[in-house]
């Protein structure tokens, strides 16, 4: 039987249909910015609504992390979750079965580490979006680690000449696009940067090289770390044209020893989804 699977991110909530790696059926909306735990959760009950009698099993994924089914923010300037929320309680109440959560990007990495573009490999994933997720499955395991940040590779601090600078996905995901769209006079949002920049606009190519360079330098340095088979590459900026071939472009100049292998995701936007369906049928 299909199991009901949620992500809940920074912008959108889907709530999904999942068999295996099949996606039978979607229901997508906006997250409301406004910090009220109780209204997401309605919200994904009401989408699921659609799926109702359907499923026996139900897993999610959310931007933040989770611990014994409570829901913090790490960066609340990603989306302002109330700290330590009972997201596992909330949702079982709703939709009338137990719910396995996981943080987005690792249920992610899980669902490219069974079905996509790391199959069987030493994974890394990353995406590129509101905030910049991660997640590592090495040895056939999700390493969510002992307070399950494992791979918040977006929380992971810049060094400039001064020592401690900003956050790399304070740099360099969404919210990095909107600001330089806005010093650039562009406006609006990445969405609006990659348009400009495939219009031919020098600044917007320039807010995009940023944010590839430093995504490409965060790859190295984790790629030392871990020297994993494959880096996979999500999100809606990740995933956007030409950003993933300007990081690949970056990475080519390493010595053979430390150069990173990147891969798009294969399962594109519903690797959450699928990832957190399987992991809610095995319990990794
Ligand atoms: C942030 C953090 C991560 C998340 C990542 C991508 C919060 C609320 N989120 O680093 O847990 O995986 O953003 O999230 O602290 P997305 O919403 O951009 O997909």
């Amino acid at each position: 039987r299909p199991t009901l699977a949620f992500d809940i991110g920074g912008t959108k909530m889907l709530v999904a249909l999942v068999e295996g790696d099949r996606v039978l059926a979607t229901r997508e909306e906006p997250t409301p910015r406004a910090a009220d735990a109780e209204a997401w959760c309605d919200r994904v009950a009401a989408l699921a609504e659609a799926f109702k009698g359907d499923f026996d099993a139900a897993g999610g994924c959310v931007t933040g992390v989770v611990q014994n089914g409570l829901w913090t923010a790490l960066n609340p300037e990603t989306l302002p979750i109330p700290p330590g929320f009972a997201l596992g309680e909330g949702l079982a109440r709703r939709l009338g079965v137990e719910v396995t959560l996981y943080n987005d990007a690792q249920a992610a990495a899980w669902g490219e580490y069974r079905f996509g573009a790391g199959a069987g490999a030493d994974l890394v994933f990353l995406t590129v979006s509101t905030g910049i997720g991660g997640g590592v499955v090495l040895d056939g395991r999700l390493r969510t680690g002992k307070s399950g940040i494992a791979g918040s590779a977006g929380l992971t601090r810049l060094i400039g000449p001064t020592g401690r600078g900003a956050l790399l996905e304070s740099a360099a995901s969404g919210p990095a696009f909107a600001a330089g769209a806005t010093e650039a006079g562009i406006g609006g949002d990445a969405i609006a940067v990659f348009a400009a920049a495939e219009a031919g606009d020098p600044r917007a190519d320039e807010i995009i090289d940023r944010s590839a360079a430093l995504v490409a330098a965060a790859i190295e340095n984790m790629n030392w770390l871990f020297d994993p088979d494959v880096f996979v590459l999500g999100g809606g900026i990740g995933l956007a044209k030409g950003y993933r071939e300007r990081i690949e472009h970056r990475l080519a100049e390493l010595p053979p020893l430390a150069r990173p292998v990147l891969r798009a995701a294969a399962l594109g936007k519903h690797a959450g989804v699928i990832g957190a369906a399987d992991l809610a049928r095995h319990k990794s």
